[in-house]
Order: structure tokens, then sequence, then C-alpha cells
């Protein structure tokens, strides 16, 4: 018969080895992105995944697939609100549709800087927005960049705001970019970003509308003369996890996803300005022809969506709206 002694040993032993084998548990997670590696939308992911390996120690792995690999942006977000997908991080815009209150963010010509974006995302409005997500089965853990959004078309340079008048330009999926475009005098046509390049190739539509570095990724160049410096509306990314998946995590481990996810943030971000204006040049040297729309005409087409403007603050909510205006008042310019 085993001394009370001995028992007890054994017990301890077992406990500690049981301990050490939950904290030792392999967590595998996929992120998925819908541009290219190039873009700073993957590398963001990619250095995230880089961050969260190194402070783990190699025990949580996530796996990054590029390029739409897994889905689009809406498709993904499904994904995870099903608990088959971890991470994603799509434009804010599409997240728009899950909660509508992030179609804010898109409101044309409201931020004045990057910087000004920051603030107001970093602060306490960007993370009352980050709030709603878990009623969607949604977490979020940081707010990325994909920058402001230029106009792009194979026809002709937009100077003012009547050059758009019949071109067909593809939107994303959002209610508040249709109607934006549609006001300008063009036919928005949505559909995902990994469908768009064929989309242009075969003149299915005219036109588009990206940061500097997204028309660089996916070789716009190819498909479109003419990019025109609207500037019309900032994007944000969001890193977003499914919440089944967040839910089954350790306090210590979400901890450690936040603090990495914040790391990468700062290189996402730096990344992407750098891009932004690197890749300006680059698409001159692959012959786009960029003519720069003064500020006059931004005004001009401003004063033509005023009721776009306006029908798009009451659809996200009087109080999101006042709320995000003063807090870009508050922010640095
Ligand atoms: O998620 O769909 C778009 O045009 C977005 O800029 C891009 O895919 C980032």
């Amino acid at each position: 018969m085993m001394s009370n002694f001995f028992k007890s040993l054994v017990i301890a032993t077992l406990g500690i080895c049981l301990t050490s084998w939950v904290n030792a548990q392999e967590i595998k997670a996929r992120l998925g992105t819908s541009l290219p590696e190039v873009h700073p939308q993957t590398m963001g992911a990619r250095k995230f995944s880089e961050i969260v390996d190194k402070k783990s120690n190699g025990r949580i792995k996530i796996t990054v697939y590029s390029s739409a690999q897994l889905g689009s942006d809406q498709q993904m977000q499904s994904a995870l609100r099903g608990g088959t997908q971890e991470f994603t991080v799509p434009s804010t815009a599409t997240l728009a549709n899950l909660v509508k209150e992030f179609g804010v963010i898109g409101l044309p010509f409201s931020f004045s800087s990057e910087r000004q974006a920051d603030a107001v995302l970093d602060g306490p409005f960007g993370q009352g927005l980050m709030a709603r997500l878990p009623e969607r089965d949604l977490v979020g853990l940081a707010f990325w960049e994909n920058g402001f959004r230029n106009f792009t078309n194979s026809k002709r340079p937009i100077v003012k705001a009547d050059d758009l008048t019949g071109l067909k330009v593809r939107t994303m999926q959002n209610n508040l970019y249709i109607d934006l475009f549609n006001g300008l005098g063009a036919n928005a046509v949505p559909m995902p970003v990994n469908e768009l390049f064929t989309a242009l190739e075969t003149h299915a539509v005219d036109a588009q509308e990206n940061p500097f570095t997204v028309v660089h990724a996916q070789k716009f160049y190819d498909v479109q003369k003419y990019l025109s410096t609207t500037g019309h509306a900032y994007d944000a990314l969001a890193l977003i996890a499914s919440k089944k998946f967040w839910d089954g995590l350790k306090p210590e481990d979400r901890q450690l996803l936040l603090a990495a996810a914040q790391e990468a943030t700062l290189y996402q971000r730096q990344v992407s300005r750098e891009l932004n204006s690197r890749t300006r040049s680059e698409l001159v040297k692959l012959g786009m022809q960029i003519n720069d729309v003064s500020d006059a005409e931004r005004q001009a087409m401003r004063t033509k969506l005023a009721p776009v403007i306006a029908k798009h603050q009451a659809a996200v909510g009087e109080e999101t709206a006042k709320a995000f205006f003063a807090a870009i008042a508050a922010a640095p310019k």
C-alpha cells in the first residue's frame, strides 16, 4: 500500500505536469488578409505573427494567408464570427456592414492627416467603436492604416468634380462609398478587392479608388492610366479576432496578443506611410499619369456631397457622428 506521503507526492507531481502541459499548450491560429505580401496590410500581419511567436516562445503560432486566400474581407469576417478562422484585418468600411458605427471613419473629407486619424482611433472615440464588436462575435485588437484613398481610371485625369461623370467605378461593399461615387456623378459598382484587377482589365469598370500602396501592390498601373489625388476619404483597417476563439484563451494569452498587436501597429503605420510616399513616385515610373487635385476642387466635391454626408451621418447615428467630429476637432491636425 502506498504511504500517504507517497500518494501526495504522486498527486503533486501529476498536478505540476498537468499545469505545465496546459501552460505549454500550443495555440494555432490563422490570420487572413485581402492584399498581397508586399502591401502594409500583410506586412503588418506578418509582423504581428512574428512578435506573438517571440513573446510566446513559439507556443502561439499565427499563420498568415495573404491575397484573399481565405476569402474576401466580408467572407473572412463571417468565418471569424462562426469560429472557423481566428484573425483578419479588413477595411473598417466593410466592417461597417456588421457594426454601422464603423462607417463614420469613411465620411468624405473628414481627416486632415494620418496623425489626426491615429489620435481619434487610438483615443476614446476609436476604443468606443471597438467596444461594439463583441455584440457581433468579434473582438477588436488595433486600428491599422490603409490610408487616404485616391481615384484612378482609364479614361481621363480627374481635375474637377464633374470629370467623374459617367465613369463606372468599383467601390468597396459599403453603402457610404456607393452613395459617395453616385453622388459625384459616377456609377458605383461594389465588389471585393480581389476581383478588381480583372474587372479593370476587362473594362467591366473604368475606375477604382484606393491608397497609392494598394494601387501599387495590386498592379493597377497595368490597367489604369490616370491617378488623381482626390484623397476623398481616410480608410482605417481593424485587426480583429473571432470572439469564439478569444473567449477560449487564457487571460495571459489575451494580454500577450493585445501587447503584440500594439507593437505591430507602430510598425504597420510606419511602413504604410513610408510606402505611401515611395509608391507614388514608383507609379509614375511605371507609366501612370498623376495629377494633384486642388484644395478648391476637393472643397467643390465636398459641397456636392453634402446630401450624402448628411444621409450617412444619420445612418451611423447623429450621436456617433457628433462624437467623431468632436474627436477630430480635439486632435492635432
Ligand atoms: O482591405 O477593398 C479595398 O479597396 C480595400 O482598400 C482593401 O482591400 C483593404
